[in-house]
């Protein structure tokens, strides 16, 4: 069992996409352990971004993903990190394949709607960020 987080990012909260998006994952079957509505600040956003610091687009990165509330959630299930972001599509909406998340809600490379984690143990490490151990629960007869 692999664990991913995923950001209803900026774009797709302010045009009502945060259960569209949930709503696909748990119908491909993973399951959410934890979830909560936050706005990010920027040192919140520059350590879940910090691998890419160094880029040309990171202060606008910064500035767009604590622009506004944002949807954080964990989710679980079998390769769940690489599942989720094939059902995210690429980070560039106009290359994403049809059918993805990013290719039927993203708007441009930057306001792509979504994140997901790129491995587990960046998964793991980016969950930290976002979650107390006890805001993160055990999947169970509660929860599908
Ligand atoms: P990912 O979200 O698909 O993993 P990353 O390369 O990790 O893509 O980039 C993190 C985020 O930074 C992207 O989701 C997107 O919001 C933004 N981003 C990536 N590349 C560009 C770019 O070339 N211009 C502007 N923003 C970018
Ligand atoms: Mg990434």
């Amino acid at each position: 069992m692999e664990r991913s987080l995923v950001l209803i990012k900026p774009d797709a909260m302010q045009r009502g996409l945060a259960g569209v998006i949930i709503g696909r994952l748990q119908g491909d079957g993973l399951k959410l352990l934890a979830l909560k509505m936050l706005h990010m600040d920027r040192s919140l956003a520059e350590r879940h971004y910090a691998v890419h610091r160094d880029k040309p687009f990171f202060r606008d990165l910064v500035a767009y993903i604590t622009s506004a509330p944002i949807v954080a959630a964990v989710f679980e299930g079998e390769d769940a990190v690489e599942r989720i972001r094939k059902i995210m599509g690429a980070t560039d909406p106009a290359k994403a394949e049809k059918g993805t998340i990013r290719a039927d809600y993203g708007l441009d490379v930057q306001r792509n709607a979504t994140h997901a984690s790129d491995s587990v143990e960046n998964g793991r490490k980016e969950i930290a960020l976002f979650f107390s151990g006890k805001e993160i629960f055990p999947p169970g007869p509660t929860e599908s």
